[in-house]
């Protein structure tokens, strides 16, 4: 039999109830990097897989004060942190849902007004991205900045940062009740800025070849993997995002290698960003072939679900899933916009649009208030 959105499988060890995965989504409703309750509202509203999504992906979340680049982000490293998120999980969990935690270090994509001691933010290289991020000001009003210029990490503290996103998969799973965790590899983030050439030159043996830009992102993802268990992880990639001022001169045989040399680690899931994050699925002179980046992994050994995203509209996901081209299907700004977003796909509709101006801050208007169908 086909399957269907609606259909159950396994991630991993997390088992499903549907196809359809709520995407990470920076909201910007963390004061002091804390989870609040309002967050366990926001996430259980969507957890329920009869109406909502299978599996959640949280936003991203900083792996340590350094990995910061938005005001009001949550963390992974701090006891209140970890205490806020254990109310999130329980919530998702007391509903029948499920929710991996995303771990995100921004790299360059940050402001000395956000790191510790006001430093300079981390890159490979002293290369800074043309993007901007988002500062809250001390009277709580928010606005975009331009970030600032980072410096190059010494070769020292690379491992250091492999340490630092284990043991933030280690405080997810084990203190704050996630079902796994997911590496966030995608949209000009460090381990994306040490993929891509146009963010790497390095010199040492992180940087130049293909080989070396995916050294961090191999060893994160096996160290994550030692640490939580590698049928709890999942990366997500964007092979040709131009987010966060990213680009590579030759995205398919990094892509592709990257493939080949983590089909033996048995990833719970790879996610896929295709094309423009949040826009179009083409991006102009970055042709990308996503069937030759699967096969790459399958051939390989690579077992794990492959989950898609990006511009899927209901008859796109449900053609995707019964084809088998993907195994899950993930939705950003539908799941901000509609808590039932599966009990929406089951009846055709009426679907509802995001409301741009209250994505990034501020409180429970455009977050927790919007309606379901039944209540
Ligand atoms: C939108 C605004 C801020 C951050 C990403 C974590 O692009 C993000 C992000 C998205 O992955």
């Amino acid at each position: 039999m086909k399957s269907s959105l609606f259909s159950p499988t396994r991630v991993g060890a997390i088992e499903v109830a549907n196809r359809l995965v709520m995407a990470p989504l920076t909201r910007n409703r963390a004061p002091n990097a804390i989870p609040t309750p309002l967050m366990a509202e926001y996430y259980a509203q969507r957890a329920d897989p009869g109406t909502g999504a299978g599996l959640i992906v949280s936003e991203g979340t900083a792996i340590t004060a350094q990995a910061q680049g938005y005001a009001d982000v949550p963390g992974l490293y701090g006891t209140e942190q970890l205490d806020g998120w254990k109310k999130v999980t329980d919530a998702v969990h007391a509903v029948g849902g499920k929710i991996v935690c995303q771990l995100w270090h921004v790299g360059r994509v940050s402001h000395t007004a956000l790191q510790p001691h006001n430093e300079l933010p981390v890159a490979p290289s002293a290369i800074r991205a043309n993007t901007k991020t988002y500062l809250i000001d001390c009277e709580g009003k928010g606005g975009f900045a331009l970030t600032s210029e980072p410096r190059a990490l010494h070769r020292h503290e690379i491992p250091i940062i492999v340490h630092e996103f284990a043991a933030a998969a280690r405080n997810a799973v084990k203190s704050a009740g996630f079902d796994g965790v997911e590496i966030h590899g995608a949209n000009g983030y460090l381990l994306d800025q040490f993929l891509k050439d146009g963010a790497n030159q390095r010199k040492d043996d992180y940087g130049g070849s293909i080989e070396s830009r995916a050294r961090l992102m191999l060893e994160v993802t096996r160290a994550v993997a030692d640490a939580v268990g590698h049928d709890r992880v999942g990366l997500r990639i964007s092979p040709v995002t131009p987010a966060n001022d990213i680009h590579d001169t030759n995205p398919q045989p990094l892509f592709d290698y990257l493939m080949r040399q983590l089909a033996s680690l048995g990833l719970a899931y790879m996610h896929v960003i295709e094309g423009a994050t949040g826009g179009p699925r083409e991006v102009e002179g970055r042709p990308f072939d996503y069937a030759a980046l699967k096969a790459a992994y399958r051939q390989a050994g690579g077992h794990g679900a492959w989950m898609v995203n990006n511009g899927y509209d209901p008859a796109m996901a449900q053609e995707a899933i019964a084809s088998g081209e993907a195994d899950l299907v993930s939705f950003g700004k539908a799941f901000i916009s509609m808590p039932d977003l599966a009990e929406r796909l089951r009846r055709g509709g009426p679907y509802a649009g995001v409301d741009k101006a209250t994505m990034y801050g501020g409180g429970a208007h455009g977050y927790t208030d919007y309606p379901s169908l039944t209540v």
